[in-house]
């Protein structure tokens, strides 16, 4: 059945042409025979790979002749090593896809430095046919940009996932270490594919039991069945185990105690998994407990977890999600207060993980302000690939362009001062604009139980982009929708350009219709769905929607300039200047930094009032083209997958509309405007 549980990696028959083309150019296989369970799972790949492509496997042979595929490092063949190839810029990860001519004839060689290496090239490679591409002047060299390519997942010891709509969590903790789920190595597949290397596998809300002996002994078993795809397992540590579950009565970071405790952990976790990649924490935020609570620094505890993991390697990922009840600051604010007078006080085995955005995951923000200020700290990118506050499962929202525009956002904080000279959010994460020893990219996943395993076929394609953009930051959100497409379903353009299209301008109609021009966290208390612009009674301020549109008779948005609470000035000079012009911001980040009268002249010649009406309906209109669209995409579709995303656009239409109709009801009824002449009278 056509249940998505293949994600990407469908092998199916592809075109009577196709298959007698690649028959041709792969004729033989050539991999080094003692292989490590990396190099055989690259070998199983490519077998199950060409035998669901082509029909047919090629056969194994111990000499490269015309036609064949030869697979290994310098190290494992010596076919490989006497080609004398130039491996040493591909690094410990990177691969080299290339037509060689050997005595006997062409071949295509797969090789690398190490055998991950010749993993990653294997499932570019399946890739390439996957996608029909041409092997004729085959020369491919990759690499990755970024050296910890994360997933996070929020995943809790009793199987439910904070922020999860796939299911349950996929651990399942109670049949580990002994019962080892085949799913997880389908899991560990489908990441290397896209060059994902290491898993957080429980949520930063953080029990402290997964610390305990029980719980290392079934993260050891995950990490056995992930360690031949080059995937490490990680955990969120919380920040008072060691009273929790060490028996000690302080967890204070400058305690000797505390800090034997952590350091003893450490030496049990690793003697269990050898490779174990280091903790994620939150703390001091939403509640958890952390070093503040005994009057050290974010440095502070951050250090402590480092010394204990220096001695293997370890990396500690800070999270710099922090905001306080008792601070009266605009909460878009308060990380960056916080954070930026800590530069350089952190260990160089520490790296602090920052959300795209200063608040939370929303449709659009502007980046966060702490890239491109901490030249003395390494940072790490947080993107969320499940869609907390982008209708969940059920809305089709194509998260490609969203993380692109975070990647391609310009800090203007490279050392001329100047925009426009590529210091980018990219540029920072991948090391290059500080110089950063240690890099990352983190994405909150989306993955559960559900067979499809993201709640939807096309939330598959977020996880398929966080992992494209993690090895390439420079990729397009288009090309990586169009090569998902056609692994996903079919290479026909008649399906292909229409299906990119609408994945394409899914994330804008979210926009529209739920948070347009630069609104930002509207949705309901708690859970986050569906629109609520109209609370105000929660008992912490910054966690009502009025706080943020701060909408009333003379006009909307939130004051970020320096009249107002001087956000814009956490931005590099040029940045600043520009965001707090209202002429000069961007249209899309217009109310996030601005509070303007309801008749304020917009670029398209409406008023503000009218613009944002506008947008709601632009957004609306979006979504019933997408359903339409995809209507007309029947033929190409397998009946399972095309109902169940019909089904869901059908959702989607209708909460585009309930978004739209009460957000438009209640600033209609705060700023005493009737309905903008043509607007639409709410059904
Ligand atoms: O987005 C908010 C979520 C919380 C989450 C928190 C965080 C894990 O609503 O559920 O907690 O952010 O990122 O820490």
């Amino acid at each position: 059945a056509e249940d998505g549980y293949e994600l990407w990696l469908r092998y199916r028959p592809l075109e009577a042409e196709w298959r007698s083309t690649y028959r041709e150019a792969v004729r033989s296989l050539v991999v080094p025979q003692s292989g490590s369970p990396t190099l055989r799972a690259a070998r199983g790949e490519l077998l199950r790979g060409l035998e669901g492509l082509l029909g047919a496997v090629p056969a194994s042979a111990r000499e490269a002749g015309e036609g064949a595929l030869l697979l290994g490092t310098p190290e494992t063949s010596a076919r490989i090593a006497d080609l004398k190839l130039p491996l040493k810029p591909l690094g410990e990860e990177g691969y080299l896809i290339r037509r060689v001519d050997t005595d006997r004839g062409a071949a295509i060689v797969i090789a690398a430095n190490s055998d991950i290496g010749v993993l990653y090239g294997t499932f570019h490679f399946l890739r390439l046919l996957q996608t029909r591409t041409a092997l004729a002047n085959l020369d491919i060299v990759s690499r990755p940009r970024i050296q910890l390519r994360l997933l996070n997942h929020w995943d809790n010891l009793d199987r439910s996932v904070e922020r999860g709509y796939a299911g349950q969590s996929l651990w399942d903790w109670w049949r580990l270490p002994d019962y080892l789920d085949p799913r997880y190595t389908d899991y560990a597949r489908a990441n290397a594919s896209i060059g994902i290397n290491g898993t957080v596998l429980n949520n930063v809300n953080a029990s402290a039991d997964s610390l305990t002996s029980r719980y290392i002994a079934k993260a050891a078993a995950l990490a056995d069945v992930f360690r031949p795809y080059g995937i490490r397992v990680y955990l969120s540590a919380r920040f008072s185990a060691p009273v929790e579950i060490g028996g000690l009565d302080t967890a204070d970071p400058l305690e000797p105690a505390v800090r034997a405790w952590w350091k003893a952990k450490a030496a049990e976790i690793h003697a269990a998994i050898p490779d174990f990649g280091g903790f994620l924490v939150k703390a001091n935020s939403e509640g958890q407990p952390g070093p503040q609570d005994y009057g050290r620094s974010h440095a502070d505890g951050a250090n402590m977890l480092a010394e204990a993991l220096r001695p293997y390697g370890g990396a500690v990922m800070w999270r710099a999600f922090v905001y306080s009840d008792t601070n009266p600051e605009d909460r878009a604010k308060q990380a960056y207060s916080e954070f930026k007078p800590l530069d350089g006080r952190f260990a160089d085995n520490v790296i602090l993980q920052v959300k795209n955005g200063p608040i939370d995951f929303q449709p659009r923000e502007p980046f966060h302000p702490l890239f491109g200020a901490m030249p003395a700290t390494n940072l790490m990118l947080e993107l969320q690939i499940t869609k907390e506050y982008l209708g969940f499962d059920t809305h089709l929202v194509y998260l490609g362009t969203l993380f692109e525009e975070v990647l391609d956002a310009d800090t203007c904080a490279g050392s001329s001062g100047r925009c426009g000279e590529g210091a980018v959010v990219a540029s920072v994460i991948d090391g290059s604009l500080h110089g950063y020893r240690r890099t990352g990219i983190a994405g909150v996943a989306n993955i559960g139980t559900d067979r499809d395993w993201s709640g939807s076929i096309f939330n598959q394609a977020n996880w398929y982009a966080f992992g494209r953009l993690a090895w390439n930051p420079d990729l397009s959100a288009r090309s990586i929708a169009e090569e998902w497409l056609r692994m996903t379903f079919t290479a026909n353009k008649r399906f292909v350009a229409p299906a990119a299209g609408m994945m394409l301008r899914s994330r804008q109609a979210a926009v529209d219709y739920m948070t347009p021009l630069g609104l930002a966290h509207l949705m309901g208390t708690d859970h986050h769905y569906g629109p609520a612009p109209w609370v105000d009674h929660l008992a912490r301020p910054e966690w009502n929607p009025v706080y943020y549109h701060r909408a009333d008779r003379e006009g909307i948005g939130f004051d970020r300039t320096a009249e107002g609470t001087g956000a814009v000035s956490q931005y590099a000079p040029p940045l600043a200047r520009r965001f707090g012009n209202r002429n000069a911001v961007p249209e899309d980040y217009l109310l996030w930094f601005h509070h303007l009268p309801w008749d304020y002249p917009m670029a398209s010649g409406r008023d503000l009032w009218a613009e944002l009406v506008h947008r709601y309906d632009r957004g609306v209109a979006e979504v019933r083209a997408m359903a339409e669209t995809w209507a007309g995409l029947e033929s190409f579709v397998d009946a399972e997958r095309f109902y169940k995303t019909a089904r869901f656009l059908e959702i989607q239409k209708r909460e585009a509309r309930w978004w739209r109709d009460a957000s438009i009801a209640y600033f209609r009824a705060v700023s005493g405007r009737p309905l903008p002449a043509g607007a639409r009278e709410p059904a």
